[in-house]
């Protein structure tokens, strides 16, 4: 299987589906396309060639192109069951979706307002952001809301890391760049996620990329 993604510094949607293959240790090749902020670039042209939609992830097998993170990790969850990408318990599943879904289609204030950018220190442009959006406080009191599911569960939010957490770790990024205010259970679980060693993992080798978009 080859998965196509982008800069680890910047491309949250790749980093999900890069986490889930890594945690659950799903052989891979990984290519990884420079983003250029170009129309007609090098990256929309390797990209649009796998997916008409010109938009990372990708994972092609023989050919076939999969896109779109949770497409991907459902496909995933079909084709390796005994790694449990999600919880075994058929109601938790359903809430782990419902959580994944509500991530992939909501939390637009978080993602337009503070986009993923690790190791870059923007504790003061995060301040003013928490200061003059209410929307975006909402969100994140909406993530705290979810990520209190740790306590009840364990040290993930189902227990043992499923997809869902990774759908969830690009929001810690989030949170630790832009210094936003969280309280001290979020602090546990963001906690836990920066010590998952794919997590560690992706955070270094976007620490050793030189590019900045
Ligand atoms: N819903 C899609 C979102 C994919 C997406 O927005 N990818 C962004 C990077 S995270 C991208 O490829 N942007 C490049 C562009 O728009 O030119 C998913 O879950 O995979």
């Amino acid at each position: 299987m080859d998965l196509w993604i982008g800069n680890k510094k910047y491309l949250s949607w790749s980093m999900r589906a890069w986490l889930v293959c890594r945690h659950f240790d799903i052989e891979f090749t990984e290519h990884l396309v420079q983003l250029d902020g170009l129309a007609d670039g090098i990256f929309k042209q390797t990209i649009q060639s796998m997916n008409p939609v010109g938009k990372v992830p990708i994972l092609v097998i023989n050919d076939f192109s999969i896109w779109d993170s949770f497409a991907i990790c459902e496909f995933l969850a079909e084709q390796f069951p005994q790694k449990l990408l999600w919880p075994q318990d058929t109601l938790e599943r359903a809430r782990a979706r419902s959580l994944c879904a509500e991530m992939h289609s909501g939390f637009s204030a978080l993602r337009s307002y503070c986009p993923m950018n690790i190791h870059a220190d923007l504790k003061e442009l995060g301040q003013q952001l928490w200061q003059q959006h209410a929307d975006l406080r909402n969100d994140l009191q909406r993530v705290e809301q979810i990520w209190e599911l740790h306590e009840q569960t364990g040290d993930f939010l189902f227990g043992k890391f499923s997809i869902a957490d990774a759908f969830f770790a690009p929001v810690v990024m989030r949170v630790i760049s832009y210094g936003l205010p969280t309280n001290q259970k979020s602090q546990a679980y963001m906690n836990k996620i920066i010590q998952v060693p794919a997590i560690a993992q992706w955070i270094a080798e976007a620490k050793l990329e030189l590019t900045s978009i």
